[in-house]
């Protein structure tokens, strides 16, 4: 029995090695394990709380090697289902030396995608503390909604509270009409919503911190509390009760890749949550653990050891 749980498709991740080369001219690449919210099941559990994942894998090699990362990163895989009737999703992911880099997708009809409904029906809800959603797997087939929502119901009876993050992923959804209507109506279920400042503007038209809160806490029917990522600078917070934080950023050395920075923030943010710190206190705890994160190529590789995050938090505070 775990403290937290979340659900999603994990994918194998082709990072390329060939800077600044495009997907199609690159020849050497490094595996890694990704998807928004396995990145956080890992960044949790490495900070030493008990995690459990819900997914489908194919029977496959990328499914075995997903098995194998997370059984070496002790993320609990009692709800993972396998399928011989599809495929596990992976993805590329160019090597850019300024900026974002460019992904590719090869997750269409993938195993995760099929997740079946059922699968939540085996969750024992019991010891959960917190459940971590975002709107990427939801994204990823009409099944996979049905599955996402059903799990949100089911949280919701058992009073478990739920954190979003929109992690929008327009290349996944029919239109961007459909994307924004969805979303919406999903992070209106969450207790927590952690949009990032330009999802924000696409979800509600601003790139006000505060603007953005207050249209996640009019519009969601549980939402309580709203964490605006402002990206280095740290992030800004909203109560429903009125209360607001801004929560400043960590300065890193050297940023090597800025994907999965959003799922460092959760999982710090998350892990804060589960120990009774303060929203503040989560929040740069989310930003500090976002700060591991850019500083390594994969998506979650970066992501601190408790010892690690503690050290990096009292340097920090002593500067
Ligand atoms: O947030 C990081 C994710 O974008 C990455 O790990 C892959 O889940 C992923 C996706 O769908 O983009």
């Amino acid at each position: 029995m775990s403290e937290f749980l979340t659900v999603g498709e994990p994918m194998a991740l082709f990072a390329s090695q060939d800077a600044d080369t495009k997907l199609k001219d690159a020849t050497h690449f490094q595996k890694f394990l990704a998807g928004a919210e396995v990145n956080v099941a890992i960044g949790v559990s490495r900070l030493g709380h008990s995690v459990e994942y819900v997914t489908q894998l194919g029977a496959d090699p990328m499914g075995d090697y997903i098995k194998d990362q997370l059984d070496e990163n002790h993320v609990g895989t009692s709800y993972i289902r396998s399928t011989d009737a599809y495929l596990t999703g992976f993805q590329m992911k160019e090597r850019v030396t300024e900026g974002g880099p460019a992904t590719f997708y090869f997750r269409k009809g993938s195993a995760a995608s099929h997740l079946e409904k059922a699968t939540i029906d085996h969750i024992n809800f019991d010891e959960l503390k917190l459940i971590h959603m975002t709107g990427i797997f939801p994204g990823t087939s009409n099944q996979a909604l049905e599955t996402f929502g059903y799990l949100m119901s089911k949280a919701h009876e058992h009073a478990i509270p739920v954190t979003f993050d929109p992690n929008l992923r327009p290349t996944l959804w029919s239109s961007r009409e459909k994307m924004i209507k969805t979303i919406n109506g999903l992070a209106a279920r969450a207790d927590v919503v952690l949009p990032g400042i330009t999802e924000g503007e696409i979800l509600m038209g601003s790139r006000d911190p505060e603007k953005i809160a207050d249209f996640f806490l009019q519009n969601g029917s549980q939402t309580k509390t709203v964490v605006v990522k402002v990206g280095p600078k740290g992030a800004f917070i909203k109560t429903k009760d009125g209360q607001k934080y801004s929560v400043p950023g960590y300065k890193v050395a050297k940023v090597v890749d800025t994907v999965g920075a959003g799922d460092g923030f959760a999982a710090g943010f998350i892990t804060g949550q589960l120990e009774g710190l303060s929203i503040e206190a989560s929040a740069l705890r989310g930003n500090a653990v976002g700060a591991f994160g850019v500083q390594a190529p994969g998506d979650n590789d970066g992501y601190p050891t408790r010892e690690e995050l503690d050290q990096f938090m009292a340097a920090y505070a002593r500067l």
